[in-house]
Protein backbone atom coordinates (compact mmCIF):
# COMPACT_ATOMS: atom_id res chain seq x y z
CA UNK A 1 0.00 0.00 0.00
CA UNK A 2 1.17 3.59 -0.77
CA UNK A 3 -1.41 5.72 0.11
CA UNK A 4 -5.10 5.48 1.65
CA UNK A 5 -7.52 7.69 2.65
CA UNK A 6 -9.88 7.99 5.83
CA UNK A 7 -13.64 8.24 5.07
CA UNK A 8 -16.44 8.22 7.62
CA UNK A 9 -17.58 4.48 6.95
CA UNK A 10 -14.07 4.24 8.54
CA UNK A 11 -15.10 6.02 11.50
CA UNK A 12 -18.87 4.35 11.50
CA UNK A 13 -17.32 0.54 12.04
CA UNK A 14 -14.89 2.13 14.83
CA UNK A 15 -18.15 3.21 16.76
CA UNK A 16 -19.84 0.20 16.04
CA UNK A 17 -22.50 1.93 14.12
CA UNK A 18 -22.13 -0.76 11.19
CA UNK A 19 -23.24 -4.44 11.79
CA UNK A 20 -22.25 -7.44 10.61
CA UNK A 21 -18.03 -6.32 10.96
CA UNK A 22 -15.76 -8.42 12.84
CA UNK A 23 -13.18 -7.46 15.45
CA UNK A 24 -10.22 -7.33 15.61
CA UNK A 25 -10.43 -6.10 12.23
CA UNK A 26 -7.65 -3.95 9.82
CA UNK A 27 -9.98 -1.07 8.64
CA UNK A 28 -9.24 1.22 5.64
CA UNK A 29 -11.08 1.04 1.95
CA UNK A 30 -9.79 4.15 0.17
CA UNK A 31 -6.11 2.84 -0.70
CA UNK A 32 -3.62 3.26 -3.68
CA UNK A 33 -0.97 0.23 -3.94
CA UNK A 34 1.66 -1.55 -6.19
CA UNK A 35 1.05 -5.72 -6.30
CA UNK A 36 3.82 -7.31 -4.63
CA UNK A 37 2.69 -10.71 -6.00
CA UNK A 38 0.23 -12.62 -7.15
CA UNK A 39 -1.36 -15.97 -6.29
CA UNK A 40 -2.01 -19.26 -8.13
CA UNK A 41 -4.17 -18.74 -11.22
CA UNK A 42 -4.14 -14.79 -11.70
CA UNK A 43 -4.06 -13.33 -14.86
CA UNK A 44 -4.39 -9.77 -16.01
CA UNK A 45 -1.88 -8.40 -12.67
CA UNK A 46 1.82 -8.77 -12.23
CA UNK A 47 4.18 -7.60 -9.37
CA UNK A 48 5.01 -3.81 -9.98
CA UNK A 49 1.64 -3.05 -11.18
CA UNK A 50 -0.09 -0.19 -9.81
CA UNK A 51 -3.47 -1.13 -8.24
CA UNK A 52 -6.71 0.39 -6.13
CA UNK A 53 -8.71 -2.31 -4.21
CA UNK A 54 -12.44 -2.63 -4.86
CA UNK A 55 -14.52 -2.23 -1.58
CA UNK A 56 -17.25 -3.08 -4.15
CA UNK A 57 -16.26 -5.86 -5.98
CA UNK A 58 -17.06 -7.26 -9.62
CA UNK A 59 -16.73 -10.56 -10.03
CA UNK A 60 -18.27 -10.34 -13.30
CA UNK A 61 -20.62 -13.62 -12.71
CA UNK A 62 -23.13 -12.77 -10.17
CA UNK A 63 -27.33 -12.28 -11.16
CA UNK A 64 -26.18 -8.65 -10.44
CA UNK A 65 -22.90 -7.98 -12.39
CA UNK A 66 -24.85 -9.56 -15.39
CA UNK A 67 -27.70 -6.86 -15.00
CA UNK A 68 -26.40 -4.05 -16.91
CA UNK A 69 -28.27 -1.97 -14.32
CA UNK A 70 -26.79 -1.81 -11.20
CA UNK A 71 -23.00 -2.43 -9.18
CA UNK A 72 -24.24 -4.00 -6.39
CA UNK A 73 -22.04 -7.26 -6.91
CA UNK A 74 -23.44 -10.24 -4.59
CA UNK A 75 -19.81 -10.44 -3.52
CA UNK A 76 -19.84 -7.16 -1.16
CA UNK A 77 -20.33 -7.35 2.50
CA UNK A 78 -24.07 -6.46 2.17
CA UNK A 79 -24.62 -10.62 0.91
CA UNK A 80 -21.96 -11.86 2.49
CA UNK A 81 -19.30 -11.14 4.91
CA UNK A 82 -15.86 -9.94 2.96
CA UNK A 83 -14.08 -9.82 6.75
CA UNK A 84 -12.47 -13.15 5.68
CA UNK A 85 -11.41 -13.80 2.24
CA UNK A 86 -13.37 -15.91 -0.56
CA UNK A 87 -11.93 -19.20 0.93
CA UNK A 88 -13.29 -17.72 4.50
CA UNK A 89 -9.44 -17.69 6.06
CA UNK A 90 -7.90 -14.24 6.91
CA UNK A 91 -4.82 -13.09 5.66
CA UNK A 92 -3.41 -10.93 8.75
CA UNK A 93 -1.73 -11.80 11.96
CA UNK A 94 -1.42 -9.84 14.92
CA UNK A 95 0.81 -11.07 17.74
CA UNK A 96 -0.26 -14.37 16.74
CA UNK A 97 -3.92 -13.63 16.69
CA UNK A 98 -6.13 -13.99 13.34
CA UNK A 99 -7.03 -10.55 12.61
CA UNK A 100 -10.03 -9.43 10.28
CA UNK A 101 -10.27 -8.13 6.69
CA UNK A 102 -12.66 -5.31 6.10
CA UNK A 103 -14.25 -5.07 2.93
CA UNK A 104 -11.38 -7.47 1.19
CA UNK A 105 -9.67 -4.40 1.02
CA UNK A 106 -7.60 -3.19 4.55
CA UNK A 107 -5.76 -0.08 3.35
CA UNK A 108 -4.66 0.86 6.76
CA UNK A 109 -1.75 -1.82 6.08
CA UNK A 110 1.42 -1.51 4.89
CA UNK A 111 0.69 -5.05 2.69
CA UNK A 112 -2.76 -6.09 2.51
CA UNK A 113 -4.06 -9.19 0.88
CA UNK A 114 -7.28 -8.65 -1.65
CA UNK A 115 -9.53 -11.41 -3.90
CA UNK A 116 -8.97 -10.53 -7.53
CA UNK A 117 -12.27 -9.39 -7.90
CA UNK A 118 -11.79 -6.62 -5.36
CA UNK A 119 -8.33 -5.17 -7.29
CA UNK A 120 -8.30 -2.59 -10.36
CA UNK A 121 -5.15 -1.95 -12.49
CA UNK A 122 -4.70 1.64 -13.53
CA UNK A 123 -2.61 3.75 -15.11
CA UNK A 124 1.34 3.81 -14.09
CA UNK A 125 1.52 7.26 -14.00
CA UNK A 126 -0.76 8.54 -11.43
CA UNK A 127 0.59 10.32 -8.26
CA UNK A 128 -0.71 7.40 -5.76
CA UNK A 129 -2.11 10.40 -3.12
CA UNK A 130 -4.74 11.43 -5.67
CA UNK A 131 -5.19 7.93 -6.75
CA UNK A 132 -6.62 6.27 -3.26
CA UNK A 133 -9.65 9.17 -4.06
CA UNK A 134 -10.40 6.73 -6.45
CA UNK A 135 -10.97 4.01 -4.03
CA UNK A 136 -14.19 5.51 -2.38
CA UNK A 137 -14.87 9.34 -2.50
CA UNK A 138 -14.71 10.84 -5.20
CA UNK A 139 -16.45 8.23 -7.37
CA UNK A 140 -19.30 7.45 -4.50
CA UNK A 141 -20.09 11.08 -4.39
CA UNK A 142 -20.03 11.66 -8.22
CA UNK A 143 -21.08 8.60 -9.48
CA UNK A 144 -24.48 9.11 -7.72
CA UNK A 145 -24.75 12.59 -9.48
CA UNK A 146 -24.61 11.37 -12.98
CA UNK A 147 -25.08 7.52 -13.06
CA UNK A 148 -27.70 7.20 -9.85
CA UNK A 149 -29.34 10.25 -10.49
CA UNK A 150 -28.33 11.13 -13.89
CA UNK A 151 -28.94 15.36 -13.41
CA UNK A 152 -29.41 17.14 -16.81
CA UNK A 153 -27.69 20.39 -17.85
CA UNK A 154 -29.95 23.39 -16.75
CA UNK A 155 -31.23 21.31 -13.49
CA UNK A 156 -31.52 22.45 -9.51
CA UNK A 157 -29.93 20.47 -7.05
CA UNK A 158 -28.99 20.22 -3.44
CA UNK A 159 -26.28 18.39 -1.93
CA UNK A 160 -26.93 17.62 2.35
CA UNK A 161 -23.32 16.95 3.71
CA UNK A 162 -20.42 18.83 2.36
CA UNK A 163 -17.22 16.04 3.25
CA UNK A 164 -15.40 14.17 0.74
CA UNK A 165 -18.17 12.30 -0.82
CA UNK A 166 -20.96 15.81 -0.85
CA UNK A 167 -17.78 17.59 -2.41
CA UNK A 168 -17.75 15.25 -5.19
CA UNK A 169 -21.48 15.15 -5.55
CA UNK A 170 -21.18 18.79 -5.89
CA UNK A 171 -18.30 18.22 -9.26
CA UNK A 172 -20.34 15.76 -10.35
CA UNK A 173 -23.10 18.39 -10.32
CA UNK A 174 -21.52 20.98 -11.68
CA UNK A 175 -19.99 18.99 -14.30
CA UNK A 176 -23.38 17.30 -15.67
CA UNK A 177 -24.19 21.63 -16.28
CA UNK A 178 -26.60 21.92 -13.05
CA UNK A 179 -27.85 25.54 -12.95
CA UNK A 180 -28.30 25.89 -9.38
CA UNK A 181 -26.09 24.05 -6.84
CA UNK A 182 -27.36 24.29 -3.44
CA UNK A 183 -24.56 23.06 -0.97
CA UNK A 184 -26.19 22.25 2.64
CA UNK A 185 -23.96 22.20 5.78
CA UNK A 186 -24.01 22.61 9.56
CA UNK A 187 -20.73 23.17 9.35
CA UNK A 188 -19.85 27.33 7.36
CA UNK A 189 -16.45 26.11 7.45
CA UNK A 190 -17.07 24.12 4.10
CA UNK A 191 -18.67 26.63 2.45
CA UNK A 192 -15.60 28.27 0.63
CA UNK A 193 -14.48 24.53 -0.75
CA UNK A 194 -17.77 24.04 -2.14
CA UNK A 195 -17.74 27.01 -3.88
CA UNK A 196 -15.02 26.09 -5.64
CA UNK A 197 -15.99 22.99 -7.05
CA UNK A 198 -19.54 24.70 -7.79
CA UNK A 199 -21.49 25.50 -5.56
CA UNK A 200 -24.08 28.46 -6.33
CA UNK A 201 -25.62 28.67 -3.03
CA UNK A 202 -24.50 27.58 0.22
CA UNK A 203 -26.92 27.11 3.33
CA UNK A 204 -26.46 26.11 6.95
CA UNK A 205 -29.84 24.88 8.62
CA UNK A 206 -28.19 26.47 12.22
CA UNK A 207 -29.25 29.67 10.62
CA UNK A 208 -32.85 29.41 10.06
CA UNK A 209 -36.02 28.63 12.71
CA UNK A 210 -37.45 26.84 10.05
CA UNK A 211 -36.09 23.24 8.95
CA UNK A 212 -34.09 23.50 6.05
CA UNK A 213 -36.40 21.58 3.49
CA UNK A 214 -38.75 24.83 3.60
CA UNK A 215 -35.94 27.14 3.66
CA UNK A 216 -34.88 25.11 0.37
CA UNK A 217 -38.56 24.82 -1.38
CA UNK A 218 -38.81 28.37 -1.02
CA UNK A 219 -35.50 29.03 -2.24
CA UNK A 220 -36.47 27.39 -5.43
CA UNK A 221 -40.34 27.86 -6.38
CA UNK A 222 -41.27 24.14 -5.18
CA UNK A 223 -38.12 21.90 -4.75
CA UNK A 224 -35.04 20.34 -6.56
CA UNK A 225 -34.81 18.33 -9.45
CA UNK A 226 -32.68 16.41 -7.50
CA UNK A 227 -31.11 16.22 -3.89
CA UNK A 228 -28.25 13.75 -2.58
CA UNK A 229 -28.09 12.71 0.94
CA UNK A 230 -23.94 12.40 1.99
CA UNK A 231 -24.07 12.38 5.63
CA UNK A 232 -25.44 8.99 6.48
CA UNK A 233 -28.47 10.74 8.97
CA UNK A 234 -32.25 9.89 8.63
CA UNK A 235 -33.51 13.24 9.81
CA UNK A 236 -31.91 14.73 6.20
CA UNK A 237 -32.71 11.99 4.55
CA UNK A 238 -36.47 12.67 4.96
CA UNK A 239 -35.17 16.31 4.74
CA UNK A 240 -33.91 15.75 0.88
CA UNK A 241 -36.21 14.04 -0.17
CA UNK A 242 -39.30 16.59 1.05
CA UNK A 243 -36.95 19.23 -0.64
CA UNK A 244 -37.58 17.56 -4.09
CA UNK A 245 -40.41 19.08 -6.33
CA UNK A 246 -43.75 17.03 -6.87
CA UNK A 247 -43.88 15.42 -9.99
CA UNK A 248 -40.52 15.14 -10.96
CA UNK A 249 -37.83 15.55 -7.87
CA UNK A 250 -35.41 12.73 -7.23
CA UNK A 251 -33.42 11.96 -4.02
CA UNK A 252 -30.55 9.63 -3.66
CA UNK A 253 -29.01 8.51 -0.54
CA UNK A 254 -25.16 7.64 -0.67
CA UNK A 255 -24.75 8.76 3.54
CA UNK A 256 -24.44 5.50 4.86
CA UNK A 257 -27.17 5.60 8.25
CA UNK A 258 -26.66 3.25 11.64
CA UNK A 259 -27.47 -0.19 11.45
CA UNK A 260 -30.48 -0.60 13.38
CA UNK A 261 -31.92 3.08 11.60
CA UNK A 262 -35.74 2.74 10.65
CA UNK A 263 -37.08 5.68 8.61
CA UNK A 264 -40.82 6.93 8.04
CA UNK A 265 -42.12 9.49 6.19
CA UNK A 266 -45.08 10.63 4.56
CA UNK A 267 -45.79 8.08 1.67
CA UNK A 268 -47.53 11.27 -0.28
CA UNK A 269 -44.06 12.43 -1.15
CA UNK A 270 -43.61 9.43 -3.07
CA UNK A 271 -47.51 9.12 -4.29
CA UNK A 272 -47.41 12.58 -5.91
CA UNK A 273 -44.56 11.61 -7.78
CA UNK A 274 -41.24 12.08 -6.11
CA UNK A 275 -38.88 9.44 -6.62
CA UNK A 276 -36.49 8.15 -3.30
CA UNK A 277 -33.12 6.58 -4.32
CA UNK A 278 -29.83 5.01 -3.22
CA UNK A 279 -26.80 4.64 -4.53
CA UNK A 280 -23.25 2.29 -3.42
CA UNK A 281 -19.84 3.44 -4.89
CA UNK A 282 -21.82 5.91 -6.96
CA UNK A 283 -23.36 3.01 -9.47
CA UNK A 284 -20.00 2.11 -11.02
CA UNK A 285 -18.99 -1.30 -11.65
CA UNK A 286 -16.24 -0.89 -9.95
CA UNK A 287 -13.11 -3.54 -11.75
CA UNK A 288 -13.78 -2.31 -14.99
CA UNK A 289 -15.19 1.81 -14.31
CA UNK A 290 -12.21 2.67 -12.09
CA UNK A 291 -9.23 2.72 -14.62
CA UNK A 292 -11.57 4.74 -16.64
CA UNK A 293 -12.17 7.45 -14.20
CA UNK A 294 -8.26 7.64 -13.19
CA UNK A 295 -7.60 7.55 -16.74
CA UNK A 296 -10.59 10.82 -17.50
CA UNK A 297 -8.25 12.43 -14.18
CA UNK A 298 -4.78 11.73 -16.09
CA UNK A 299 -6.59 13.60 -19.28
CA UNK A 300 -7.59 16.36 -16.69
CA UNK A 301 -11.23 16.19 -16.59
CA UNK A 302 -11.14 16.47 -12.72
CA UNK A 303 -9.43 18.50 -10.64
CA UNK A 304 -9.70 16.59 -7.07
CA UNK A 305 -6.88 19.27 -5.46
CA UNK A 306 -9.55 20.34 -3.08
CA UNK A 307 -10.23 17.42 -2.15
CA UNK A 308 -7.27 16.37 0.31
CA UNK A 309 -6.68 18.94 3.32
CA UNK A 310 -4.25 16.77 5.11
CA UNK A 311 -1.43 14.56 4.20
CA UNK A 312 -0.21 12.75 7.14
CA UNK A 313 2.80 9.95 7.50
CA UNK A 314 0.72 6.57 7.94
CA UNK A 315 1.97 6.31 12.06
CA UNK A 316 -0.05 10.06 12.75
CA UNK A 317 -3.63 7.75 11.24
CA UNK A 318 -5.13 8.48 14.95
CA UNK A 319 -4.41 12.40 14.46
CA UNK A 320 -6.11 11.92 10.46
CA UNK A 321 -9.71 10.43 12.45
CA UNK A 322 -9.72 13.48 14.94
CA UNK A 323 -9.57 16.02 11.70
CA UNK A 324 -12.54 13.67 10.40
CA UNK A 325 -14.49 14.08 14.05
CA UNK A 326 -13.42 17.62 14.52
CA UNK A 327 -14.66 18.69 11.39
CA UNK A 328 -11.59 20.22 9.91
CA UNK A 329 -10.92 18.09 7.19
CA UNK A 330 -12.79 17.00 3.65
CA UNK A 331 -10.03 14.50 2.78
CA UNK A 332 -6.78 13.46 5.38
CA UNK A 333 -4.45 10.85 2.89
CA UNK A 334 -2.23 8.56 5.05
CA UNK A 335 1.34 7.94 3.28
CA UNK A 336 3.16 4.59 3.87
P1 LIG B 1 -17.76 13.51 6.39
O1 LIG B 1 -17.97 13.28 7.84
O2 LIG B 1 -16.43 13.95 5.91
O3 LIG B 1 -18.84 14.58 5.84
C1 LIG B 1 -20.14 14.69 6.36
C2 LIG B 1 -20.53 16.17 6.38
O4 LIG B 1 -21.89 16.26 6.81
C3 LIG B 1 -19.70 17.04 7.33
O5 LIG B 1 -19.20 18.17 6.62
C4 LIG B 1 -20.71 17.44 8.42
O6 LIG B 1 -20.45 18.74 8.94
C5 LIG B 1 -22.01 17.40 7.67
N1 LIG B 1 -23.19 17.18 8.52
C6 LIG B 1 -23.31 16.39 9.62
N2 LIG B 1 -24.56 16.44 10.13
C7 LIG B 1 -25.26 17.31 9.34
C8 LIG B 1 -26.59 17.81 9.35
N3 LIG B 1 -27.49 17.39 10.25
N4 LIG B 1 -26.96 18.67 8.38
C9 LIG B 1 -26.07 19.09 7.43
N5 LIG B 1 -24.78 18.66 7.38
C10 LIG B 1 -24.38 17.78 8.32
O7 LIG B 1 -18.19 12.12 5.71
P2 LIG B 1 -17.88 11.50 4.23
O8 LIG B 1 -18.07 12.55 3.21
O9 LIG B 1 -16.62 10.69 4.29
O10 LIG B 1 -19.08 10.43 4.16
C11 LIG B 1 -20.43 10.88 4.14
C12 LIG B 1 -21.40 9.70 4.27
O11 LIG B 1 -21.32 8.87 3.11
C13 LIG B 1 -21.09 8.78 5.46
O12 LIG B 1 -22.31 8.34 6.04
C14 LIG B 1 -20.39 7.61 4.80
O13 LIG B 1 -20.50 6.43 5.57
C15 LIG B 1 -21.17 7.51 3.50
C16 LIG B 1 -20.48 6.77 2.41
N6 LIG B 1 -21.24 6.10 1.49
C17 LIG B 1 -20.69 5.42 0.47
C18 LIG B 1 -21.58 4.74 -0.52
O14 LIG B 1 -21.10 3.93 -1.31
N7 LIG B 1 -22.86 5.06 -0.52
C19 LIG B 1 -19.32 5.37 0.31
C20 LIG B 1 -18.54 6.06 1.22
C21 LIG B 1 -19.11 6.78 2.27
ZN1 LIG C 1 -15.68 5.20 1.91
ZN1 LIG D 1 -20.77 -10.00 -8.95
Amino acid sequence: MVATGICRTDDHVLKGALKGIDFPVILGHEGAGIIESVGEGVTGLKPGDKVIPLCIPQCGKCSSCLNPNTNCCLKTHLSESQNVMPDKTSRFLCKGKAAYHFLWTSTFSEYTVVPVDAVAKIDDRVPMDKACLFGCGFPTGYGAVVNTAKVEPGSTCAVFGLGGIGLSAVIGCKSAGAAIIIAVDINSAKFDIAKVFGATECINPLDYSKPIQEVITEMTNGGVHYSFECIGNTDTMKAALECCHMGYGTSVIIGEAPSAAQISFDPILLFTGRTWKGSIFGGWKSKESVPRLVDEFMANKFNLDGLVSHTLPFDQINEGFELLRSGNSIRTILMF
